[in-house]
């Protein structure tokens, strides 16, 4: 089916060193998924769940020692140190090829090599990106069929000439000793060794889409991000589009598939995607989103009707449970899903489990995979091929005392300040005391190919060759009290923010001018229908000129670690901050 001859050799190479006892060449059709599905229900690599209450669904449990993203056996592997830079583990490509090829050679005697080709992005679009995976996975395989365009569709994409990214897992031992995610960015390679989670394997999201892409983009001229794309729809009809990024565990999916309340009517809010963008200048001087991933892979914990009702609705049919409780009516369950637990149940680990069990019964980190088609709210141009005009950039984190609500940046330069300097805290702690503070650029620490000092300088090259670039802002929806009490609602009211960034880029509201930006003046924020106190209100914005200048001076220590390559704009965007405050 794959005709393309560079492509059809490297697999050859790649069979010769995995020496598989089958090859499989996924064509992504409804009868080979049911095939798979069978073999896998027979193995015990899936359960299959309730098939009337859950139509399509099965059930996956991992290993236990392989329940997220390794990323301190994540490598970006170029042939200089530098070109990795410094928030990277680095590893030389011939060490790296070497290392692990002795691991993957003979690797999967005894299994079957799927052949996996797939598109990020929609087919036919200029700016898709096509990618093979090798795995002897059926999990992964059925994974990939959810989060990508696969199969036929993209061996005919791929033709005889279309360059293509080369993946190869193989789930080895499943040993955290011998676990490897590495990119070579330099060869469009990427090798996943000893694990079955999701970000490790899914080999088109985050190692493809976000760092491959992050280093194509570089050398192409647009951006790979990690940000979620939403169209939100005012009363008057028009869609504003807006793209946003978060660290892991902020919101991002409850962001994309936000649910107005009721006291805003005639808001309307449409899905375009809740984790990766690609954004690339158009041919109109505007910046344009594609999402290039075709279904989610979500956190289950926390998630409820309550919380976020689209996504609920979206894992009904077809969806991958990974690492939940699976209930006596073969149905499943996690904590925070907003129903009762089962009396009794198997847990993420395979055991008995009750709700008086002392461990949780769905690993913190559980997670559906579903696809996006079957989201109620996806907007009708998610899957258009030259993606969705942005007209507004969200950088956010949790900041329990520092950062307002939301604030405007003063222009692109400022606001790749904003994002350079993003930053969360750990969420330990219930009362006021501060968490521990992670900068993660952008959301993209552990996800950038490539020298970050080099992508804070393409993010200002961006801003230079887009006439009309969107508008950045920073929002936190965590922000406490004294008492240590979040000040904001979140969820749906979060709508009121984007009200405001939204009436903004139309020119509607004027704002306050403070040290770090515009901020909502106190008259600006739509309120209607919630119960919140002035003083609350009045805090949710407040600008604290002395904690700023304490955050100036870990700015200052954080920028400290990206050498001679970090661009000096963003220094002086420091020093203005600081001679701003005073
Ligand atoms: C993540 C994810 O870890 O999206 O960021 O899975
Ligand atoms: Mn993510």
């Amino acid at each position: 089916m794959i005709r393309n001859p560079e492509a059809r050799q490297w697999i050859e190479e790649m069979i010769s060193l995995c020496k598989p006892d089958n090859v499989v060449w996924i064509d992504g059709s409804d009868e080979e998924r049911r095939r798979l599905e069978e073999e896998a229900f027979r193995t015990g690599e899936l359960h299959q769940l309730d098939q009337q209450k859950l139509p399509g669904c099965v059930l996956h449990r991992t290993a236990h020692n392989d329940v997220a993203r390794t990323e301190h056996l994540t490598f970006i592997c170029t042939r200089r140190q530098e070109d990795a830079g410094p928030t990277n583990n680095w590893m030389d490509p011939q060490e790296a090829y070497s290392k692990v090829g002795a691991m993957f050679d003979g690797s999967m005697k005894g299994r079957t090599m799927y052949v996996i080709p797939f598109i990020m992005g929609v087919p036919g679009s200029p700016f898709n990106k096509i990618g093979i995976e090798l795995t002897d996975s059926i999990y992964v395989v059925l994974n990939m069929r959810i989060m990508t365009r696969m199969g036929k569709v993209a061996a005919d994409e791929l033709g005889t000439d279309r360059e293509f990214t080369k993946g190869l897992h193989c789930r080895g031992e499943l040993d955290i000793n011998r676990r490897y995610i590495l990119h070579f960015p330099e060869d469009n390679t990427i090798w996943s060794y000893g694990s079955g989670y999701g970000g490790n394997v899914l080999l088109g999201k985050k190692c493809l889409a976000l760092r491959i892409a992050s280093y194509l983009g570089w050398q192409e001229g647009w951006l790979a991000e990690h940000m979620l794309i939403v169209g939100v729809q005012s009363p008057d009809g028009e869609t504003t589009y807006i793209a946003g990024a978060f660290p892991s565990a902020c919101g991002k999916t409850n962001l994309a598939m936000l649910v107005p309340p009721e006291s805003m009517p005639g808001y309307k809010v449409f899905t375009v995607g809740d984790d990766i963008a690609w954004l690339r200048i158009g041919s109109d001087g505007r910046l344009w989103a594609v999402n290039p991933e075709a279904g989610f892979f979500g956190v289950l914990p926390g998630t409820s009707y309550k919380t976020n009702p689209n996504a609920m609705e979206t894992m009904k049919r077809d969806t991958i449970f990974t690492n939940v409780v699976l209930t006596p009516e073969n149905t499943v369950w996690w904590e925070g899903m907003g129903v009762d637990p089962p009396a009794r149940g198997i847990d993420w680990k395979g055991n008995e489990w009750t709700p008086d069990s002392p461990e949780p019964g769905a690993h913190p980190n559980a997670r559906f995979t579903a696809p996006a088609r079957n989201c109620p709210m996806m907007d009708p141009r998610w899957e258009d091929a030259a993606g969705v005009p942005i007209s507004a950039i969200l950088f956010g984190g949790r900041r329990a005392r520092l950062a307002p609500l939301v604030y405007e940046s003063l222009d692109w330069e400022h606001g790749t300040f904003v994002g350079a300097t993003m930053a969360s805290e750990t969420t330990a702690a219930a009362t006021a005391a501060a968490g521990v503070l992670r900068r993660d650029p952008m959301a993209m620490l552990p996800f950038c190919g490539y020298n970050m000092a080099r992508y804070f300088r393409h993010w200002l090259e961006m801003g230079k060759k887009i006439a009309s670039p969107p508008r950045i802002f920073h929002v936190n929806w965590f922000k406490r009290n004294a008492q240590g009490e979040f000040l904001w609602p979140g969820f749906g009211d979060n709508l009121r923010a984007l009200e405001w960034v939204i009436r903004r880029c139309r020119g509607e509201v004027s704002g306050t001018e403070t040290p770090i930006g515009v901020v909502p003046a106190a008259d600006e924020l739509n309120l209607n229908g919630l119960d919140l106190e002035p003083e609350a209100i009045r805090e949710l914005l407040a600008v604290d000129r002395d904690a700023w200048r304490e955050e100036a001076d870990s700015i200052e220590e954080f920028f400290a670690k990206f050498g001679e390559e970090f661009p000096q704009e963003l220094n002086a965007q420091l020093a203005a901050l600081r001679r701003r405050l005073g």
